[in-house]
């Protein structure tokens, strides 16, 4: 037997079963059981957390839903997908939900800066006022080959790109999530390189599916899922997906990654779904339905070649498939 080293979410593809669903439901009801008497009997510091304000945005959602993207299997159970997570800065199990109800969401700024007409910062909720909310059905590929359905809502990533401005020199947009160890203890494990970054070409970043997400099952989305603001590129694996973003910078340079930095060889920055090129440690070949037993074939750029394909044409040498 190998011995491998292995960090946190990259587990074998067959320790991705749903026994270990079943465990972690159990243990999240015994911790929603926890939650339920902590609201009888309140403390009154917790009481006054700013955490526990209502989101402002809530009244924005249901927003309309974008027919032209459909799913070729059942939406994920919402109480699944919001406490099945990978969420590296609140701790490396999938069960981090509890922690992070810390995540302070507003006030929220996100920069817009680096290689654009004019730097920007804007509030989450100006930002929200002036972007074209929908709701958009779309299958989600983490690389550890577990996978769901998901009703984002959010906006276009082009549209950011348009009110960004970037220069004719950009090529690239780095993405940032917050950084505040006070509240995500995984960012006191000074051997990660915080804050995670991910990154896109441009020419990705303007594709049509790349979308921005604020919500999630017709309401904000969770601050398990990245709340407020979240990226969605449903062809690529998950950890492409940055949560929690505070800031896009456009670049000339490709842009450092957080899984990149950590494993390289494992983790590259183009990261497209591709059944038939295994991860180092396993195969890729099929994928676990979250929440469920089934599972199913990988498709090839996760079944969404058709929109992304022309993407990668003269890119032949590149590592496309990581
Ligand atoms: N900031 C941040 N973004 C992140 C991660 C993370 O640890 N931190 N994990 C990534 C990985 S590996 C996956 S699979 C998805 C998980 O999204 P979900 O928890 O909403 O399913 O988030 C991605 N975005
Ligand atoms: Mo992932």
């Amino acid at each position: 037997m190998p011995v491998i080293k292995r960090r946190g979410w990259e587990i074998p593809e067959h320790q991705a079963t749903p026994e270990a669903l079943f465990f972690d439901r159990r243990r999240l009801l015994a911790g929603a059981g926890a939650i339920g008497a902590a609201v009888l009997v309140p403390r009154s510091a917790d009481a006054q957390r700013v955490s526990d304000l209502p989101d402002p945005s809530a009244s924005l959602y249901p927003v309309p839903r974008n027919p032209k993207y459909v799913l070729d299997r059942p939406i994920t159970d919402e109480a699944v997908n919001t406490t099945y997570n990978n969420f590296y800065e609140f701790g490396s199990a999938k069960t981090i939900a509890r922690a992070a109800r810390k995540l302070k969401i507003r006030p929220w700024t996100v920069k817009i800066d680096g290689l654009v007409e004019k730097p920007i910062e804007i509030g989450i909720d100006d930002l929200l006022k002036q972007m074209p909310l929908e709701e958009r059905l779309y299958r989600f590929r983490c690389v550890e080959a577990w996978a769901m359905a998901v009703p984002w809502s959010g906006f276009p990533f082009a549209k950011l790109v348009e009110l960004a401005k970037p220069l004719s020199s950009a090529t690239y947009v780095r993405m940032e999530t917050f950084l505040d160890p006070s509240v995500a203890s995984g960012q006191r494990q000074s051997w990660y390189p915080w804050p995670y970054t991910e990154g896109l070409t441009l020419a990705e970043a303007t594709n049509e599916l790349a979308f921005l997400v604020t919500g999630a099952y017709g309401k904000p989305v969770a601050k398990s899922m990245g709340s407020p603001l979240r990226l969605a590129v449903p062809w690529k694996y998950g950890f492409k997906s940055i949560k929690s973003i505070v800031r896009f910078s456009f670049t000339a340079e490709r842009p450092k990654t957080f899984w990149g930095s950590v494993q390289g060889n494992e983790y590259g920055f183009w990261a497209n779904v591709n059944p038939a090129v295994p991860h180092p440690r396993w195969s890729q070949a099929s994928e676990w339905m979250l929440g469920t037993k089934e599972r199913r074939p990988t498709q090839l750029f996760n079944g969404y070649g058709e929109y992304v394909v022309d993407l990668y044409k003269g890119l032949e040498n590149e590592r496309l498939w990581a």
